[in-house]
């Protein structure tokens, strides 16, 4: 007989960051996870996470929520079900909750993490394998400060953390924005790659002369520069410019995909777990990205260690990822949860070993980040 699940437990955690970290629409001075166990009939325990930026400011869930949505309504329904059919538990999710992808996705992991422990094998190999053991991280230089943030990415350079960096940008006048990023290019050289971020800060006319400016300064990618539904603005901005786009908001699932390909948007999109429902759902929406001609990147949402290496076991199993990741959400928190933390050096990290995340709790630092009140 097939283990059942016996107990579901969301703890809400909350670890400060390095640094502030300043978006278009929050700077976020701690970091907030869900971090979900599930433990079946032969005691064993699968982990996932769910984390949002800046509470409910980034999007419509919240920690908060997400706890509510995985023990008030999604509980219930999995307790005492067979914990191996991993397909038939998400079918009765899906068809009786609508939306609450990151709640989803955190449940999809947790129950990915426990399969693989029951059957010994990585995550990534109930994915159908990893072709790769080492990813490229890019580092996001947030800190709103422009000699700051040189000063933060010669000393990732140097040490080979990071070759890569990511521009927070939208919430100034276009012009500083421009004069900020531009003097971060010059300073980190041709070798470093340099993109921004506008967290759909800019309407189109905006991103059009922004996008002139940044291509004339040398950046390589430009993310969400417009509203998250504008699906029309960001295929006439990608026709118009070589600099090409990364989709993020815009493109939460496979059908999302869908629908920006098809109204002309060429670029690339940034994959995310927490967007598209768990580690196994995102690549559905990988698949339909590459038939479409557009390029992978492996998003994060800043989670901690157990998303960020949920994500690398779906990430790993791509041929390409054109851009590469940013997985690098763990290194913006002052601590962790974990045994032992991810590896990450050389400018990537490795992908984790072991059955299902390879990922252990530590229960020491659990009880010190664990919101109290919960
Ligand atoms: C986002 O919109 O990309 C990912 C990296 C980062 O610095 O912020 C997040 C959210
Ligand atoms: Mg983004």
């Amino acid at each position: 007989m097939s283990a059942t699940i016996q107990s579901i437990e969301a703890i809400l955690v909350d670890i400060p960051t390095i640094r502030p970290h300043k978006l278009s629409m929050t700077t976020m001075g701690v970091q907030s996870m869900v971090i979900v166990r599930v433990k079946d009939s032969d005691g064993r325990e699968g982990l996932g996470e769910a984390t949002t930026i800046g509470g409910l400011s980034y999007g419509p869930e919240s920690p908060e929520s997400i706890k509510l949505t995985i023990e008030t309504y999604f509980k219930p329904q999995l307790i005492d079900q067979p914990a191996d059919n991993i397909n038939t538990l998400k079918v009765m999710l899906s068809r009786s909750t609508r939306g609450n992808s990151l709640a989803k996705s955190a449940i999809e992991t947790a129950l990915l993490d426990l399969q693989g422990k029951r059957l010994g094998l990585p995550l990534c190999e109930l994915l159908g394998g990893a072709v790769h053991q080492h990813l490229p991280v890019l580092w996001t230089l947030a800190s709103g400060d422009t000699t700051k943030d040189i000063h933060e990415a010669l000393e990732l350079i140097e040490t080979r953390r990071h070759c890569d960096f990511k521009l927070k940008i939208g919430s100034r006048p276009l012009m500083e924005d421009v004069r900020h990023v531009a003097a971060i290019k010059e300073a980190v050289g041709e070798s470093a790659s340099v993109r921004v971020d506008v967290n759909q800060a800019w309407d189109e006319s905006t991103a059009a002369k922004g996008m002139a400016e940044l291509q004339a300064a040398g950046i390589d990618l430009v993310e969400q520069p417009t509203p998250m539904k504008d699906f029309a603005s960001l295929a006439r901005l990608s026709e118009k410019f070589y600099l090409p786009i990364l989709a993020d908001e815009a493109v939460a699932d496979a059908k999302d995909m869908y629908n920006l390909a098809a109204a002309g948007f060429s670029g690339a999109v940034a994959m995310k777990i927490a967007k598209a429902g768990g580690p196994a759902a995102v690549l559905d929406q990988a698949a339909v990205a590459s038939a479409a001609g557009i390029g992978l990147y492996g998003g994060t949402m800043l989670e901690g260690t157990i998303g960020t290496a949920a994500s690398l076991h779906a990430w790993s199993t791509r041929e390409t990822l054109h851009w590469g990741t940013e997985m690098f959400g763990p290194l913006l928190m002052k601590d962790d949860i974990v045994v032992r933390p991810l590896n990450f050096h050389n400018n990537g990290v490795d992908l984790p070993s072991g059955p299902g995340l390879g990922i252990e709790i530590d229960e020491d630092k659990l009880a010190v980040y664990r919101r109290k009140d919960q």
